[in-house]
């Protein structure tokens, strides 16, 4: 597993000193297919800055939460929100979960060329702003209850041309950190990353391999 990503050069020794994820591993689960259709607390979502809506994860969470409904409970965050941002909504028409994160991922142009530092630590705050709200417990959750589940898109890799590998390894590295750093294991249940694709699959697969216990 190559190590390019800023801030993040002490996963060998988190491996090490955590035996390779446990019981930090049983947190993480992959699950392969249409992230509107997953029963959890929260989904994420890839949105854009203006939370209007688009195509990809975007497009079928409105599709399945509702446009107009999206529309009202997005209609009092201060656009264009900032990249690396993530807003927060009831699940509005998604029965089987009770939140959206509507994470703002950075937008690589031109597609898939290499990731600037800048680019790294915002689409590695998409994860943390997220998993935030696990620890901080907003108001907000006082009318549906915390977030004990949470699925995670391939976030920035479709429209927003983020080179899928490199953005599966800070996937993986932002949430290892973020449990046993923020001691976020005491918080969440299971973090879903949720696959589309055989090169999502084969990007988790490869990124996931540091942890794993070694036999
Ligand atoms: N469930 C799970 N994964 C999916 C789904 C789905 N229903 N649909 C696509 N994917 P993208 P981005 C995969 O483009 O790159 C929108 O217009 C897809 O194969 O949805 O962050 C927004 O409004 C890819 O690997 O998100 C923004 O403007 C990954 O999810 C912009 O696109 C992300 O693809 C955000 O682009």
């Amino acid at each position: 597993m190559s190590l390019q990503i800023t801030d993040c050069e002490d996963l060998p020794t988190l491996a090490d000193e955590y035996g390779y994820g446990e019981p930090i591993l049983d947190k993480i689960a992959l699950w392969t297919g249409d992230i509107t259709r997953i029963k959890c607390d929260a989904i994420v979502n890839a949105a854009n800055k203006d939370l209007k809506g688009g195509g990809g994860i975007d497009g079928a969470i409105h599709r399945a939460a509702g446009l107009n409904a999206l529309k009202e409970l997005t209609a009092g965050f201060p656009k264009p929100l900032a990249t690396g941002a993530v807003a927060l909504t009831t699940a509005a028409n998604i029965k089987h979960a009770k939140y959206i994160m509507h994470a703002v991922g950075p937008q690589i142009n031109p597609p898939f060329r290499n990731p600037t530092d800048l680019e790294q630590k915002q689409l590695r705050s998409c994860y943390w702003a997220a998993l935030g709200y696990l620890i901080d417990k907003p108001d907000y959750f006082k009318t549906k209850g915390p977030i004990k589940t949470i699925a995670f898109p391939c976030i920035s890799t479709g429209i927003f041309g983020y080179k899928p590998d490199l953005a599966a390894e800070l996937a993986v590295i932002s949430l290892f950190r973020w449990l046993i750093r923020e001691e976020g294991y005491k918080h969440v249940d299971k973090i879903i990353l949720v696959l589309w694709d055989n090169k999502d699959k084969a990007c988790y697969n490869n990124a996931l391999k540091a942890w794993v216990p070694k036999t």
